[in-house]
Formats: structure tokens, C-alpha cells, sequence
């Protein structure tokens, strides 16, 4: 098989790829990447070049972006996106362009080649907010809302999925998932920037009071869904997937990163909240029934694995960090003018 990756220099491209590898050797692993500042080339060093892995530097915004893909691609996992909510504040643009025409430009790609099987990565953030102190939870049902302009061009791009579907025959399937957490995230994400600002004896900004709340999901388990879908998933359906702990507020969070790390609560600091800031829980029976898929880190084994791997790979952070730090210094300079 062939699978043409895009994104796997990111996040949870980077965890996916070294999950697929591990589980389906004998496949052949295409990664296109722009490498925009939330990817790190280093991320996949130890694959090397060959028939079975190809890293390919590409831009999906730009149409041209397929001369260099090799043909007879089985599968097309589509993580590339920009992704973070505070940046899509600051500037919606670049959000608009790789979240809805890149993946516009993919599905063209993934058409016009066989009617390549197309898994499209999305949010819960798509369906918008669920109150404070509320014990609901989003399914495949709810309604769209997005909040952000980063959520707003993830809606769009699931609705550019779901058409191809309907109206070319494209074999795509979609998943909507919770915040993942573990090793090489960007440390502008809420837990990998309160375990490094731990590290570097800093305060660690709460936006608000800190009662939003989140369904943290590890990434590893993540990506055993997206194999799930893959292998046994229906085709045009949508999937919601989700963690073990859901509706956790942000402050209790923090609260547990500070014991794990035999830190101190004098390290919270409040800060301004964000615009928008939106509450989400996922329900995810429906994997769970129809596919046997279900999450198995718990939030402690989960979050020791990733304070280890941050503990131990300060290089692989240190320059991103700063990097990160700056964006929330001139994002915080804007926001009081
Ligand atoms: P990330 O920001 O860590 O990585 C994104 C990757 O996409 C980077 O390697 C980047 O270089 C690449 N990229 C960006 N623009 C590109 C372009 N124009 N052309 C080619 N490559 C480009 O993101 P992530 O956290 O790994 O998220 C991956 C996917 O999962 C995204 O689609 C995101 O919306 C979705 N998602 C993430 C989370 C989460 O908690 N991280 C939760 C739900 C859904
Ligand atoms: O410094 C911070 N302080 C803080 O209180 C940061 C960076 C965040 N937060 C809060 C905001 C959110 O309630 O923590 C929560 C998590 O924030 P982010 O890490 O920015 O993630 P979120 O906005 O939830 O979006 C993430 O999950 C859904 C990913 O970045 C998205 O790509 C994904 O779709």
C-alpha cells in the first residue's frame, strides 16, 4: 500500500507516520510537508529516504503542489493544516488558505487520480461550544458552530470533503477529534507550554479563571482510531473520537501537571482570556460500537509519558519555545491597544 501523508512533520503526522510505520511495514510512506514554523524537519530523521518512506517539501496551497507526487497512491491521510486558535486570531488569512483551499487542492488531486481514499484529520472545534458546567457532549449529530476563524475554516473544509463524497464519488471518511497531548507537540499548545514553562521555572498563564474545559485524548490513541476508520471505517461517514477524561477544566489540568512535576500552585498566573473561548466534550459511542475502537492512556499515564519526553528532549523545544513566547508577547501587546 501506498499512503500519501500530508502534515507529518507536525504534531500528530509525525506520531501517525511512526505509528503506521510500526503497524504496516511493508507500506510505502509519501510525507509532504511545507514545513511552516510548527513543523520540525528533525521530527522523522531516523527514516531514511527510499521505496518505503519519501519526504517531499510541498506547499498544498499551491496547485502545482502534485507535479512531484508519485503516482498509484492507495490512500491519502490529510493532517496538514494550520492549527492553532490564538494565531488564527491574530491573522485568519493563512488559516483560510491551507484549511480550505489546501485541502480543496487535495481533494482535486485525490479526484483527478483514481478517486484516491481520502481520511480527512478535523476538530471538535467545529461544533462551536458547549456551556460552562454543562454535561453534554458533541456527537457525529450536532450541528456546526465553529468559534474561531481557525475552526470556521476547518468547517469548511470537512463541507469540501463531504461534497466530494456526494458529488464526485470520492471515497472519504472523516474524523472529529479532542485535544491530543504527548511527544512533539509545539509548545505554543496549552500543555506542552505549561510543562516547559515548568521546566524553565515560569509562571504558567491561565487564560481567563481557567474553568474552561477540554477532553484530552493521547495522541497514540488518536492515531489506533484513525487506523480504525481507515481500515474498517464506512465510507462518507464522520467519526467524533474522543479521551478518557472529558470536560476537564483547564484550571484542574494545571493543577494536576503542577503535582506530577512536584512544582508549586504559586506558579499559576490569570491572564486575559481568549476571544471566543469555547468548552468542548466529545461523545464517541458511535467508534466505539461500530468499530471496537476505544481510548486506553489514562490522563496520569498519559501525562507522565509526555512530561518525560519534554524532560528529555529540550533541544528538540528549546527554539520553538521562543519562538512560541514571542508570538504570545506581541499577541498580548496587540490585545491592549
Ligand atoms: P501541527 O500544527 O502540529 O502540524 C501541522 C503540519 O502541517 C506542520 O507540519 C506544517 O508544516 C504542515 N502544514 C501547514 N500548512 C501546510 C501547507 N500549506 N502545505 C503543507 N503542509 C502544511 O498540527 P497538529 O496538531 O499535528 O494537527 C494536525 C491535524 O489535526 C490538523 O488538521 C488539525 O486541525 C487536526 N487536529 C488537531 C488537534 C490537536 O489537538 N492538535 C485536535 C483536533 C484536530
Ligand atoms: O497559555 C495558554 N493558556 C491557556 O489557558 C494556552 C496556550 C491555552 N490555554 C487554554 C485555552 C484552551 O481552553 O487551554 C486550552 C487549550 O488551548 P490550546 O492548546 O490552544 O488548544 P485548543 O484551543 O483547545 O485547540 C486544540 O484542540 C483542538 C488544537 O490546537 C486544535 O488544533 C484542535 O483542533
Amino acid at each position: 500500500m501506498k499512503i500519501l501523508v500530508t502534515g507529518g512533520l507536525g504534531f500528530i503526522g509525525t506520531n501517525f507516520i511512526r505509528f503506521w510505520r510500526k503497524k504496516y511495514p511493508q507500506s510505502t510512506i509519501i510525507n509532504l510537508d511545507k514545513i511552516t514554523y510548527a513543523a520540525n524537519p528533525e521530527n522523522l530523521n531516523d527514516f531514511s529516504q527510499g521505496s518505503k518512506y519519501q519526504f517531499i517539501k510541498e506547499d498544498i496551497v499551491n496547485p502545482d503542489f502534485t507535479n512531484r507526487l508519485p503516482s498509484l497512491i492507495d490512500l491519502i491521510v490529510h493532517f496538514a493544516a494550520e492549527s492553532h486558535v490564538d494565531r488564527s486570531i491574530n491573522d485568519p488569512s493563512l488559516f483560510v488558505k491551507t484549511n480550505v483551499l489546501g485541502t480543496y487542492n487535495l481533494l482535486n488531486f485525490a479526484k483527478n487520480n483514481g478517486n484516491i481514499r481520502f481520511h480527512h484529520i478535523s476538530t471538535d472545534e467545529v461544533f462551536g461550544s458547549l456551556p460552562l458546567n454543562s454535561s453534554n457532549q458533541f456527537s457525529e449529530s450536532t450541528p456546526y458552530d465553529p468559534s474561531s476563524p481557525y475552526s470556521a475554516s476547518k468547517a469548511a473544509s470537512d463541507h469540501l470533503v463531504r461534497s466530494f463524497g456526494k458529488t464526485f464519488g470520492l471515497p472519504t471518511t472523516i474524523t472529529n477529534c479532542s485535544n491530543n497531548y504527548g511527544p512533539y507537540q509545539h509548545p505554543e499548545k496549552f500543555i506542552p507550554r505549561l510543562i516547559t514553562n515548568l521546566l524553565e521555572n515560569q509562571k504558567i498563564p491561565v487564560y481567563g479563571q481557567g474553568l474552561n474545559f477540554r477532553d484530552w485524548l493521547y495522541v497514540d490513541d488518536h492515531c489506533s482510531a484513525i487506523s480504525a476508520v481507515i481500515n474498517r471505517g464506512k465510507i462518507g461517514d464522520t467519526y467524533c473520537i474522543g479521551g478518557l477524561y472529558q470536560s476537564t477544566k483547564n484550571i484542574d489540568l494545571v493543577k494536576k501537571i503542577i503535582n506530577l512535576m512536584g512544582k508549586d500552585m504559586s506558579q499559576i498566573e490569570y491572564v486575559a482570556d481568549r476571544p471566543a473561548h469555547d468548552n468542548y466534550s466529545v461523545d464517541w459511542s458511535k467508534i466505539k460500537n461500530d468499530l471496537g475502537w476505544q481510548p486506553q492512556e489514562t490522563l496520569d499515564t498519559g501525562l507522565k509519558k509526555t512530561i518525560e519526553w519534554y524532560q528529555t528532549h529540550q533541544k528538540w523545544w528549546q527554539d520553538s519555545k521562543k519562538e512560541a513566547e514571542k508570538f504570545y508577547k506581541n499577541l498580548a501587546k496587540q490585545s491592549k491597544i
